[in-house]
């Protein structure tokens, strides 16, 4: 075996704290969610009273990066950003990385998620309604570095909505391989993580299983 390590293995694993860069309650408690098993202590943005940065990004991954740096450069400590969104296929990829911006500035999720039954009829889009929650996941620690996780979970949409747990468009999307939406499914079940290490059922937990591989 060499006594050299990698440049990956030389990077510290995640302990004491790391600032979660995310405005977005329904992310934040699923981080703390996520995180909780490892004994990091996660730090919200919003307890750090750090700015909001306009996300001006083409891609999730784009977006996840200036979020995390910001948050990084800002606070001194190690960020965990999450870039995420709905993808729906007969609308070509949309609402994508427009997914919040979808709900308007009173991030109405009704509202964004009629749109996106409105356009499927107007383009009369015949169901199945195939969709994909994808979430990048970066970390942006202090001394520049940058690392990203990419997860996605694959499924069809339904309307009306169903179940009031989650956030976001969990009301309307139900997984493969599922009959419930996300939005009946508690956070376990939506998590989805088995024992065995197999992958995980929701975008985010499936980035996070990456992520948790290589730094925790
Ligand atoms: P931050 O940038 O502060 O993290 P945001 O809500 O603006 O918060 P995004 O730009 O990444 O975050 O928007 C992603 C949107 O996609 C989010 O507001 C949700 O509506 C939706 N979304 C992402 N993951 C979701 C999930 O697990 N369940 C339901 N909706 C989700």
């Amino acid at each position: 075996m060499s006594g050299e390590a990698s440049s990956a293995e030389k990077r510290a694993r995640l302990s004491g704290r790391l600032v979660a860069a995310t405005h977005n309650s329904g992310k934040l408690r699923e981080i703390r969610e996520l995180m909780k098993p490892y004994g990091v202590n996660v730090v919200s943005a919003a307890e750090l009273n750090l700015a909001e940065p306009e996300e001006t990004g083409s891609t999730f991954r784009d977006n996840a990066a200036l979020k995390a740096e910001a948050a990084a450069r800002a606070s001194g400590i190690v960020a965990l950003a999450d870039d995420s969104g709905l993808c729906v296929e007969a609308l070509g990829g949309a609402p994508g990385i427009y997914s919040a911006r979808w709900a308007g500035g009173g991030k109405d999720f009704g509202a964004a998620m009629a749109r996106v039954e409105r356009e499927l009829e107007a383009l009369a889009a015949p169901p199945p309604w195939r969709a994909s929650f994808v979430s990048v996941l970066a970390l942006a620690w202090p001394d520049g570095a940058l690392e990203t996780f990419e997860g996605r979970v694959d499924g069809a949409l339904v309307f009306p909505p169903r179940g009031t747990a989650g956030f976001g468009y969990d009301p309307i999307f139900r997984p493969d391989g599922h009959d419930r939406t996300f939005g009946e499914m508690g956070p376990e079940e939506k998590h989805g993580i088995p024992a065995d290490g197999s992958l995980a059922l929701s975008h985010r937990a499936r980035a996070f299983q990456k992520l948790s591989r290589e730094r925790l």
